[in-house]
């Protein structure tokens, strides 16, 4: 195993390679000090977030010298005392502030909640006599024991709260230094706490049920057992080194090339993905994103307001785990440092954020033949470029593959510990019991991708493809045919659809320029996993706030402003930012610029066996070229080594 790693030597540049490289120590500081410059950095003037604000696509693939663009990073500020919540952009280049909007949080939502706030909130309910005394009756009295959350609190009203920059604040209990606080809920009360005021302004105090007490230290032998010793040694190796290259973010591998990017709020982002095929560049996707993430979760009672946007609410990136070889990721790694900033907007270097590496993925394609005898296999390989990142209770990796085939996957790993609540007793129509006493309600993982797709150029359109059978007739006498119904989706109106797995439903990324040599438009495939999309009342808040998840599908004209699902500003956003405020105009999708909006992830009737900690689920969804290439374009990858007769 080895680790050639971009180190923080690269990521502290102060002219970074390509305009697409994310932004570096030095030019995180720079940024800073223009923006104290122009007065926007008073004391108590938080960041709640910093990053690069990518040249639109335009600048990148015109023919300008990429050395020479404008480099300019954006800022979320939020001054603690007064609340003022600013949006700006700064030039590095011309070394001024660009931009500087100040936000209407009643109209344009609140700010991410900030570092700070996690210890602020665990302040003000501690100090709070209500809170105080509502644990008391329920026996804990401790303070030192106690975990207090902030959740993002959503928009329900009334008005008067929602004017706040609030957090609405649950307890855990946690007993010893080593005890899993998130195993003993404090149920029946939650604290409304103003980030502004730094005060407790509303207790709901509804029930009570008993803490649950049974440990969920998964790394207690006293929980778990002792080790299991029946599992060997499993080694990867590669004695000739990995088959991918990177220079800085530049990772190329077989015919595939592109540019890796991290930002605080989106996590890894993947840029220029392209196929060199038929002794040509051929552009896949320019920008592949997890724009936003939602966790609605499902139980109508006292926490009817648990949904957070882990992207736009707390920001992702900002989370990500420092990976370890040997642990994370088995074999030939490549691991880039990724740098993020503080709430004070001081650089920090996360070591090892992002894993590349390459993965054996058994058959590729393989026959026996009757009649000529040839016995021919082909393994199947992939490029993985990932990372993993904790956002409180849950741990998500965020996994793209590159296949030889041209096929490219996009899976997220979920994994981590159940956001839990005492269980009632009896039948719970919203929740399971996980241990006695302690029970895990039903929830959504709804992700969204933003696919920037440049399917052979920036000409694309949307196809959406049905299968079914046909109705016996003069034309299918036996009633054995089976046909596809394509639909060109032309306006964005028409482009917000739900999968549909009874018919197989897809939808076809084409080219409007490129034909293959069968004269039909080369194109990607989005295969979907049609699981259920926001399961909300369309009346309820959520729905307003999270329209991105009511569909499986969006289709949008390229604008370099239309980046977040969920729109800019998602905590305490009243709703119809986002998809709903990009479509508003109902532009053409028809053979021009397009971005295309993928929403899946699970329905999360938690298990039993997802207790203490989950084994990971996955989802995710696959593009596969679609007469892209003329052939199988594998048909030159030899066969295996020395242990395979066929080679
Ligand atoms: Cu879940």
């Amino acid at each position: 195993m080895t680790d050639t790693a971009v180190r923080s030597d690269e990521t502290s540049r102060a002219h970074p390679a390509h305009p697409l490289d994310p932004a570096t120590t030095a030019e995180y500081l720079a940024g800073r000090e223009i923006i104290a410059a122009a007065g926007l950095l008073a004391e108590p003037v938080r960041f709640a977030y910093y990053g690069l604000e990518e040249p639109p696509k335009g600048d990148v693939l015109g023919d300008a010298d990429p050395k020479t663009a404008d480099r300019r990073l954006r800022a979320f500020l939020i001054n603690l005392d007064t609340g003022e919540s600013i949006d700006t952009v700064v030039s590095l280049t011309d070394q001024k502030v660009v931009s500087a909007r100040r936000l209407d949080p009643r109209t344009d939502g609140q700010l991410p909640i900030i570092d700070s706030d996690f210890v602020a909130v665990d302040e003000i309910v501690k100090a709070d006599p209500g809170w105080r005394a509502a644990m008391a009756r329920r026996g804990l009295t401790d303070m030192s024991k106690l975990r207090a959350c902030p959740l993002t609190a959503g928009v329900f009203g009334p008005a008067d709260d929602d004017r706040r920059r609030m957090v609405r604040v649950l307890a855990f209990v946690q007993a010893s230094e080593h005890d899993l606080a998130w195993a003993h809920p404090v149920d029946g009360i939650a604290a409304y706490v103003d980030l502004i005021e730094k005060k407790v302004f509303k207790i709901v105090d509804e029930f009570e049920l008993p803490v649950p007490a049974e440990s969920g230290d998964y790394d207690d032998e006293a929980v778990r057992g002792p080790h299991r010793t029946t599992l060997r040694p499993i080694e990867i190796t590669q004695p000739e080194g990995p088959s991918f290259t990177l220079d800085g973010h530049l990772l190329r591998w077989q015919d595939w090339s592109m540019r890796i990017g991290f930002d605080a709020r989106e996590g890894l982002t993947l840029h220029q993905i392209s196929q060199h095929a038929d002794g040509r560049e051929r552009p896949v996707i320019y920008r592949a994103s997890i724009a936003e993430m939602v966790v609605p979760y499902g139980d109508p009672r006292f926490r009817y307001w648990q949904s957070y946007f882990d992207t736009g609410e707390y920001l992702c990136g900002k989370w990500a785990n420092s990976l370890e070889l040997g642990c994370d990721c088995l074999g030939e790694i490549a691991y880039l440092d990724a740098t993020v900033t503080d709430d004070t907007g001081q650089p920090r270097t996360i070591p090892n954020a992002i894993c590349v590496h390459e993965e054996d993925f058994g058959i590729l394609w393989k026959h026996t033949d009757i009649f000529n005898g040839s016995a021919q296999s082909r393994r199947q390989r992939r490029l993985v470029v990932s990372y993993f990142t904790t956002v409180g209770n849950y741990d998500y990796g965020f996994y793209w593959y590159f296949y030889l085939d041209g096929t490219i996957e996009c899976e997220i790993k979920m994994t981590g510990v159940l956001f839990v609540q005492a269980h009632p007793g009896g039948e719970h129509a919203y929740s399971t019991e996980v241990a006695p006493g302690l029970a895990a309600a039903v929830h959504q993982h709804l992700f969204s991708a933003r696919l920037d797709v440049t399917v052979d150029g920036l000409a694309n359109a949307v196809e959406e493809v049905d299968v079914s059978g046909h109705p016996i007739g003069p034309d299918n006498p036996y009633g054995n045919a089976i046909v596809q119904t394509v639909t060109r989706l032309t306006r964005e109106s028409q482009a917000g659809r739900r999968a549909d797995g009874a018919r197989g439903r897809t939808w076809r990324i084409i080219s409007t320029e490129h034909e293959n040599r069968f004269g039909r438009p080369v194109s990607y495939t989005l295969y979907p996993e049609s699981a259920p999309v926001l399961l909300a009342d369309p009346a309820a808040p959520v729905s307003a706030r999270a329209a991105f998840a009511t569909n499986h599908l969006w289709v949008t004209r390229y604008d370099p402003a239309h980046r977040y699902s969920a729109g800019d500003f998602v905590n305490q956003n009243p709703g119809g930012a986002g998809i709903p405020a990009f479509i508003a105009g109902d532009k053409d999708i028809d053979g021009t610029d397009i971005v295309v909006w993928h929403t899946f992830g699970p329905t999360h009737f938690p298990r039993p066996e997802d207790w203490p900690v989950m084994p990971v689920a996955h989802c995710g969804f696959t593009l596969k070229p679609t007469g892209f290439f003329d052939r199988n374009p594998t048909l030159d990858v030899p066969p295996p080594g020395r242990h395979c007769s066929a080679g």
